[in-house]
């Protein structure tokens, strides 16, 4: 495999593109689930701009990467995850930036929405190539495991400890997933009729099915991830339904159809904040 690295010049001024495999990789992580204060969390990881970005500084990153959060009211397990994820990402050479998309008020949790919502609002910010949706509550145990986008959608969390490191079923595409700019586009995003918990993730499964691809995975020994504890969610008891029917509105509904207005917006140290009230398809 040849790799282009761009015009070969020994001129220091012209920096080179970043090793495919980045080289201070360790494989397993300890992962820490105390983390210190979020002031001192601010303080401790200099190399992170505000916003909550990073990207190498000794070489031209080769992806620039968007990292989606949808979130509501777990303070705990976003300090945790921000611990654990910055110091990683940043050794894995990408540009990456994170957001944190928080749902308003106490209706039922839309996940999918809220990744929609990140995918366009990151987009405003820079034409990031790789969108890498993540649960608040998944914390990545080796830095092999690489946040970018590979030629077809990734699933990233294939072996979580509340599962015995065992991958429940072979479609699952939930916790952790990485997909394109142009494939999230082609499968237009995720359905936005799931409020509450369950099958979004799934009905993103057929989408990509049926647009002819298919979902990729790392291997269970580097796709590990600690799953942070918490109360079950309520399923949405309509989940079974929407799914069965999802294929009829594949193109309708997604990016195509999404109304949510945008409340606050703030570039913290460690992450981009959006405060997003989303709005139900008619
Ligand atoms: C399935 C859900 C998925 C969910 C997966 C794992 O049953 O949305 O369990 O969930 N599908 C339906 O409910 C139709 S987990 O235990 O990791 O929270 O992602």
């Amino acid at each position: 495999n040849t790799t282009y690295n761009g015009p070969n010049v020994t001129d220091s001024s012209v920096i080179k593109q970043c090793p495919l495999i980045p080289p201070n990789l360790a494989g397993p992580l300890v992962v820490n689930k105390t983390p210190p204060e979020l002031s001192v969390i601010e303080v401790k990881f200099t190399d992170v701009k505000p916003g909550g970005k990073g990207s190498p500084s000794n070489c031209k990153p080769r992806y620039k990467v968007a990292i989606i959060i949808p979130y509501r009211d777990r303070p705990q397990h976003l300090q945790t995850l921000l611990y654990n994820l910055h110091p990683m990402l940043l050794k894995q050479q990408i540009d990456y930036q994170i957001f944190i998309v928080e749902q308003e008020g106490n209706g039922p949790f839309n996940r999918a929405m809220l990744m929609n919502v990140g995918y366009v609002e990151a987009l405003k910010e820079k034409i990031f190539d790789c969108f890498i949706f993540h649960d608040v509550d998944l914390l990545p145990e080796d830095d092999r495991n690489l946040y970018t986008c590979p030629e077809q959608p990734r699933h990233m969390s294939v072996a979580v400890d509340k599962f015995k490191y065992r991958l429940p079923y072979a479609d699952l595409f939930g916790g952790v997933s990485a997909m394109s700019r142009g494939q999230f586009r082609l499968v237009n995003g995720f359905s936005n009729m799931f409020w509450g918990w369950g099958g979004e993730d799934d009905d993103m499964a057929n989408r990509i099915k049926a647009k002819g691809l298919h979902i990729s995975r790392y291997p269970p020994n580097i796709a590990r991830y600690k799953m942070l504890s918490h109360r079950k969610e309520k399923a949405n008891p309509r989940r079974y339904e929407y799914l069965k029917t999802g294929k009829k509105r594949f193109a309708t509904d997604g990016l195509t159809n999404l109304k949510y207005d945008l409340i606050d917006k703030k570039k913290y140290k460690l992450y981009t904040w959006l405060l997003v009230k989303l709005t139900p398809p008619q």
